[in-house]
């Protein structure tokens, strides 16, 4: 992409009303604009990278045996009655009426209406296990919403419910989600740790939080040091083998949120130099509810002995649109963001110094075909502007790997790499460049890990 014919409208000045890094960056870098209270438009450079991530998620989602399917946003207000929280769910549930004065709401979750598809077309045991999901917009009117998209109201949400015949079978569903969203998080360069949590409005009585560690996170937490470097189930994993060693690997150490904490287990379990108590980001939740939904909505198979069955469910949740200001909370300086190869908008940054000088307009342009052919997505910085404000602008919206070319270093046949993350330089010789990015980038798209 021609930085020339991009849209990327950068701000040069902190905006007063974003209080934490992430709102900040996510505003000077031309990734989102506010149109409301808790709404935001998402920009093209925001957008990618809201991609880059979602793919990621549904990658991993359709890995674990997940199907994903397409639900609306608005729903009919008597399938809430059914499981009795139209009235329960309070304030935060945004009610309309259509022109027929019928009674809708903007879905916050989708517990009610996966259910209902479930009970019109499953009937058998035969056709469980089956784990349904989508990603669509939600909406919650929070009290406060606040920190840009890291607490909307309308936000994206990848949302999987599981469908199966008992408790012990709806607990392996339950390991493949946690499993998946082990890999799903490690993928976009996050560490996000799954802690013991309360179930809230969705219910039930098993539930993990998975949380990223920084300072601006809205939750206190409880954890186990060595939870920060556990090894990550590899892509080999059998999803449909048995996961429970993997879970209780994971779940061996103390890790709750300050919720569930119980500070006397807390100071048992962990020894005191291996305690971190910390604030947390919430990226992702997942629950195992039984028969809540089920019961009172009547979705029932046939068992093999012919009686009736309830099914028992789990919904599985990530915040698609959070996921983006966690990450720039955990990866970034005081010059800009620091985008983790597998979900920057581009991967790589071509910054002509000397537009309007042939000699380096034909390298950069030849180098933004190259670096193309390689199957590196690449921007391309050819805007008339001052070496100073591009390298500003770079280190800004964070790119991974700067190539920069310029009248000097052409003369002596050589070009300049800047990696972001260290801020180290590496000067090459004009035709070995292309190559050395390709080594640098390729193994951390992290799609094969
Ligand atoms: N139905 C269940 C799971 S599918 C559910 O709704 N779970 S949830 O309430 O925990 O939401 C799932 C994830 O959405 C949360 O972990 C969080 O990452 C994200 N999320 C929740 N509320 C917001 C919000 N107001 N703004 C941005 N993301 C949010």
């Amino acid at each position: 992409m021609r930085l020339s014919q991009y849209f990327l409208p950068l701000l040069k000045e902190t905006p007063k009303e974003a209080e934490i890094v992430s709102h900040q960056l996510m505003l000077r870098a031309g990734m989102i604009k506010q149109q409301a209270a808790g709404s935001y438009s998402w920009l093209p450079l925001g957008y990618k990278v809201l991609m880059k991530v979602q793919r990621i998620v549904e990658d991993e989602q359709n890995r674990a045996g997940a199907l994903q399917l397409l639900m609306p946003t608005l729903q009919p207000a008597d399938l809430w009655r059914e499981s009795g929280r139209y009235d329960a769910y309070g304030k935060e549930m945004l009610r309309i009426e259509d022109r027929h004065e019928r009674e809708m709401l903007f879905g916050p979750t989708n517990e009610e209406m996966i259910t209902d598809i479930f009970r019109t077309y499953v009937k058998s045991y035969k056709d469980l296990p089956l784990n349904l999901y989508h990603i669509q917009w939600k909406f919650r009117d929070e009290v406060r919403p606040r920190f840009g998209t890291m607490r909307s109201r309308e936000f994206l949400m990848k949302d999987a419910y599981s469908f199966d015949l008992d408790r012990e079978r709806a607990v392996e569903a339950y390991n493949r989600m946690f499993v998946a969203y082990l890999r799903t998080y490690h993928r976009m360069g996050l560490v996000a740790i799954p802690m013991r949590a309360e179930t809230g409005p969705i219910g039930g009585d098993l539930s993990h939080e998975f949380i990223v560690l920084a300072d601006t996170g809205e939750s206190a937490v409880f954890c186990h040091a060595d939870m920060l470097d556990k090894p990550i189930p590899g892509p080999d994993t059998d999803f449909r083998g048995d996961l429970t060693p993997i879970v209780k690997d994971w779940t061996s150490l103390y890790a709750a949120t300050e919720d569930m904490v119980d500070m006397a287990e807390y100071e048992a379990a962990v020894p005191a130099e291996k305690r971190i108590s910390a604030r947390g980001i919430e990226v992702g939740q997942t629950f195992y509810f039984g028969t809540k939904y089920s019961a009172p909505m009547k979705a029932t198979v046939t068992g093999a002995d012919g009686k009736e069955i309830e099914v028992h469910m789990g919904s599985y949740g990530v915040g698609v649109t959070r996921v983006v200001p966690a990450i720039i909370e955990a990866s970034h300086d005081d010059a800009g963001i620091i985008w983790p190869v597998s979900v920057a908008p581009f991967e790589a940054e071509v910054i002509n110094l000397k537009v309007g000088d042939p000699e380096s307009d034909a390298a950069a342009d030849d180098f933004y075909l190259g670096l193309k052919s390689a199957g590196i997505d690449a921007l391309y910085d050819d805007r008339d502007q001052p070496a100073g404000a591009k390298f500003a602008a770079a280190d800004l919206i964070g790119i991974p790997y700067q190539l920069i070319v310029g009248p000097r270093g052409l003369k002596n046949g050589e070009v300049e790499i800047k990696h972001r993350k260290t801020g180290e330089r590496e000067t090459l010789a004009l035709g070995s460049a292309i190559d050395r990015l390709k080594s640098l980038i390729e193994p951390q798209r992290l799609d094969k890990v």
